[in-house]
């Protein structure tokens, strides 16, 4: 069966949310297309098994992040969530737990989700800012599966995106059979 699944990309400003995007769709970097609209829609069909396809259909939040509530209308529907934060900034850390519960409080089913710190590629050169045990523990805690990503290397971004995929396959698995137990 092929499947079509809506995910949310969210997190604060500038943490790399468009950019992570960019890298798993188009395998690029710094592509200087800039949105024009509140929210963007991107496209893309994986193939999860042979001959079976998976279509994601993203939306990111573009310039909204900075609103501190989005319309319903951007979580609804969605099956997998993206929450993104900076790993050299840590208050997008705080910043992003808050989007987190927000996200709860509005998408009233229990949906996958991954949590990503991206920008690993700078923590060479900078220093590890936040501490990757304490992001695990909040991780695990929430139930989210924690990455770390480059969209400028592109380290691990794939990765994301198939854990992701993955769960919510194993999602849909588990809905399909309790409708048919329920037949
Ligand atoms: P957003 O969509 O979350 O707001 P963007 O974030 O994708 O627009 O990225 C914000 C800035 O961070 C951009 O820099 C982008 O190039 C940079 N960036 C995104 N991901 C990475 C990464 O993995 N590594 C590094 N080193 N930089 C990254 P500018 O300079 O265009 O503002
Ligand atoms: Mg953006």
């Amino acid at each position: 069966m092929d499947f079509n699944f809506k995910v949310i990309i969210i997190g604060p400003p500038a943490v790399g949310k468009t950019s992570l995007l960019n890298r798993f769709i188009h395998n690029d970097f710094k592509l200087s297309y800039k949105m024009t609209v509140g929210v963007d829609f991107l496209t893309k069909a994986l193939e999860y098994e042979p001959s079976k396809f998976v279509k994601l259909h993203i939306w990111d939040i573009g310039g909204q992040e900075k609103f501190k509530f989005l319309h319903r209308s951007f979580y609804e529907g969605a099956f997998g969530a993206f929450i993104v934060f900076d790993l050299l900034r840590h208050q997008t850390f705080s910043s992003m737990k808050t989007w987190l519960s927000e996200m709860r409080s509005i998408v009233i089913d229990d949906i996958p989700k991954v949590i990503i710190g991206n920008k690993s590629d700078l923590i060479p050169e900078i220093g590890q800012i936040i501490d990757r045990s304490e992001v695990e523990e909040y991780a695990k805690k929430k139930g989210c599966f924690y990455v770390e990503t480059s969209a400028k290397t592109g380290e691990n971004v794939e990765n994301a995106f198939l854990e992701l995929t993955n769960r919510m396959i194993e999602k849909m698995g588990k809905i399909i059979n309790n409708n048919k137990e329920n037949l």
